[in-house]
């Protein structure tokens, strides 16, 4: 690589508070049921568990909603105004983005994760093969507030994107991390986002669908072990976060379909009775408690098209499957 070859800008939002969010983590621990929230399952071994995850026969919806995408590419393009900012939340290895570039010719792309370094290999990739598009990778933790911070507005006006439409890009049914209340916040917070550039501006996000359990469970308990070993690694990082002495050995994965909750739910469930401590406490857990560490939820199309609606969008328009197991909705400003 030539050394004026092109390179990816990256900025880290730091939360300030690093003191509130262990606090708050050890109070999750400290509720019964005890409770981590899903960003845990993301340190750098997650993120490649969780890539492995997606290329395992159980897990449908990545296949499912690249196949929608592919399928419906000249559509989506038609919707989606020319010459926007692709901002994409959660972007991790940004190969679903990178597929969108031809058909919707981005002017800038911004990549946000909780991490920059996941995003650091990834993108700097993706910029030798897209030498004309400007990049920027921006860890932030947008599970809590979802705004650019000022220096990735200063990066968008010096890439003379800063009038440009934007288009949110929200893929895989990350949403469905979200209770409804969350998710609608969250939804808003994207508008507002979208709000803040030029007209045409919009939001495409793919969601996953109610279906059966027999399909449900074993996408979210996969016969080689890949989720249960995605599951127990968040008790890894809670360790490295905490300074607790979890041993992932010795508790179990769950993953169970909530039908009232319209939900799957993974929790990591103790093999036999254990204290975990930390310095200053500990918690004692019987055998068989559990540990919630995820929800994740499957809408019907016409409840997701609504809270789109409630979040302040126009009209939306979605694609999916032969089988209806996944929608991508695209909802304009
Ligand atoms: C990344 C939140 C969409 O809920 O399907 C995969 C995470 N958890 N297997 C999902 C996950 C267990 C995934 N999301």
């Amino acid at each position: 690589m030539s050394s004026d070859a092109p390179q990816p800008h990256f900025l880290q939002s730091h939360r300030e508070d690093l003191h509130a969010a262990r606090a708050e983590l050890l109070a999750g621990l400290q509720q019964s049921p005890a409770r981590v929230e899903p960003k845990f399952l993301y340190d750098a071994l997650g993120s490649r568990l969780f890539d492995a995850i997606t290329e395992l026969a159980e897990y449908y919806p990545t296949r499912t909603e690249t196949s929608i995408l592919a399928q419906h590419g000249a559509d989506i393009a038609r919707a989606v105004a020319p010459d926007s900012v692709l901002i994409d939340l959660g972007a991790g290895s940004c190969a679903k983005a990178a597929r969108l570039f031809g058909p919707i010719q981005p002017v800038a792309y911004v990549a946000i994760d909780i991490s920059v370094d996941y995003l650091r290999d990834s993108l700097g990739a993706l910029q030798q093969r897209h030498l004309g598009l400007p990049m920027l990778g921006l860890g932030l933790d947008f599970s809590t507030q979802l705004a650019l911070p000022d220096a990735a507005q200063a990066w968008m006006a010096m890439a003379g994107a800063a009038q440009a439409p934007r288009t949110v890009f929200y893929p895989g049914s990350s949403i469905g991390n979200f209770v409804p209340a969350e998710a609608l916040a969250l939804l808003r917070q994207a508008h507002a986002l979208c709000a803040a550039g030029g007209t045409g501006g919009g939001l495409l996000i793919g969601v996953d669908r109610m279906k059966s359990a027999a399909v449900l469970e074993p996408a979210y308990d996969d016969a080689l072990g890949v989720t249960a070993a995605f599951n127990r690694n968040l008790l890894l990082n809670v360790n490295r976060a905490l300074n607790t002495n979890f041993a992932p050995a010795a508790w179990d994965h769950v993953a169970l379909f909530n039908a009232a909750e319209s939900r799957i739910e993974m929790h990591l469930q103790a093999c036999f009775e254990q204290t975990v401590g930390w310095p200053g406490g500990e918690r004692l857990f019987a055998a068989g408690e559990r540990i919630h560490t995820e929800n994740s939820y499957k809408w019907m199309p016409e409840a997701f098209e609504a809270l789109l609606g409630e979040a302040g969008f126009g009209p939306a328009q979605h694609w999916t499957d032969a089988q209806d197991w996944f929608s991508v909705f695209w909802a304009p400003l």
